[in-house]
């Protein structure tokens, strides 16, 4: 047996993801409950090097935040603004184009776009969004729009939820970032974020986008107010939403920033529990294909050693990042190809650059 696991109370989990058995909602939560970071850890490599080697998938892309603007005003969100609110803005059309000009010479090959529940702007607003960028940069993919967003458009435009997704196809959307999924649980959803979409809703329209050729991400917020339980409950319905459909690419665990939210007296993640859940939804999201250690939320040193615990992405070069910022983040606003590339061999990886879909870029 592996030495880190012998003694380490999980032998008979680690047993289990030898033989590929699907884990448990209490092998998930006993999981949650042991300290033993280097047995979780080990196991969790083993499943992260079966299903993609050696190698550590990054990206270079641009991340563009149209609007602040929000209707939600979720307890944890330091983003979101009220329309009245002197730091609210959005961005034209124009504006967005010209940040796209910006950076025309240099090889980016995914823009990933999201903004708040803006009341006021129109539906055509996101479709011309996407139908512009696609004008001045054919080959970029538009990685666009939470399912929560989508959602808002549907109920904006007085459509179905198919429709709009085939209106956003249309007009350039590659596939759909994972955020908003915050934790499925009601209880959660009540206390944070009473405005936003059910569960259920998030789950749905996640699917009827796979059903329509689309690909997603998925994500939790973790490190405020959830329970263990109520972290496996989120992740055991990603699974079941994944066997289903098969449209999920990625899985992303978000550690929660509080300053300057409405949780402010809550403490900041701890590298331990970053690495945690980095190592359990590993072990728990047995159908998934990767799971992704963001730099700009666990910062690149944690990230590198999320390399070894689970995750095999580390996303990309990002540049004006503005949601974990907001709410105190301290890492950078970007990491240049060199240094996610030097980030990752540091950590014994071989570092792949990949577009969305994890198409190996060929090297230049
Ligand atoms: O939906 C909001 C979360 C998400 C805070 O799909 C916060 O590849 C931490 O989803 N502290 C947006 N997190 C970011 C996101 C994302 C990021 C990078 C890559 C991908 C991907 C997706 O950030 C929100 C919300 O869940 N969030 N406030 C906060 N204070």
């Amino acid at each position: 047996m592996n030495q880190a696991v012998q003694d380490s109370g999980i032998e008979d989990i680690f047993e289990k993801v030898k033989k590929q058995q699907r884990l448990s909602f209490e092998d998930g939560v006993r999981l949650y409950q042991s300290n033993n970071l280097l047995a979780l850890g080990s196991i969790a490599n083993i499943v992260r090097e079966k299903k993609n080697g050696n190698k550590a998938y990054y990206i270079y892309n641009q991340h563009i935040n149209y609007s602040n603007i929000c209707v939600n005003l979720c307890r944890f969100c330091a983003f979101g603004k009220d329309r009245e609110d002197p730091a609210a803005y959005e961005m034209t059309i124009e504006k967005i184009v010209e940040k796209i000009k910006e950076r025309i010479d240099e090889p980016v090959s995914e823009v990933h776009i999201v903004g708040g529940l803006n009341p006021d702007l129109p539906y055509s607003y996101y479709l011309d969004m996407l139908k512009e960028i696609k004008k001045i940069r054919p080959s970029i993919h538009i990685q666009a729009f939470t399912v929560v967003e989508i959602a808002h458009f549907a109920h904006l435009a007085e459509k179905p939820v198919e429709t709009v997704i085939e209106d956003l196809k249309e007009a350039g959307l590659g596939s759909i970032p994972g955020g908003g999924a915050e934790v499925f649980s009601t209880r959660i959803r009540e206390k944070l974020c009473p405005k936003k979409l059910s569960s259920e809703e998030w789950l749905n329209t996640a699917k009827i986008a796979h059903k329509a050729g689309l690909r997603s991400n998925a994500t939790i917020l973790y490190g405020h107010i959830e329970t263990y339980e109520e972290r496996i409950e989120h992740l055991m319905a990603l699974r079941n939403a994944q066997d289903e459909t098969g449209g999920f690419l990625t899985f992303i665990p978000l550690a929660f920033h509080p300053r300057n939210t409405d949780l402010a007296s809550l403490s900041p993640t701890t590298g331990f529990e970053d690495l945690k859940n980095i190592a359990v939804a590993r072990l728990m999201l047995d159908n998934f294909d990767h799971i992704k250690a963001y730099w700009v939320m666990i910062g690149p040193k944690l990230a590198q050693v999320a390399l070894s615990f689970g995750a095999d992405d580390i996303d990309g070069t990002v540049l004006e990042e503005k949601i974990t910022h907001m709410a105190g983040a301290e890492t950078s606003q970007a990491l240049t190809r060199n240094e996610l590339r030097r980030v990752i061999r540091e950590a014994g990886r071989e570092p792949v650059e990949r577009d969305t879909l994890y198409n190996e870029v060929p090297k230049v």
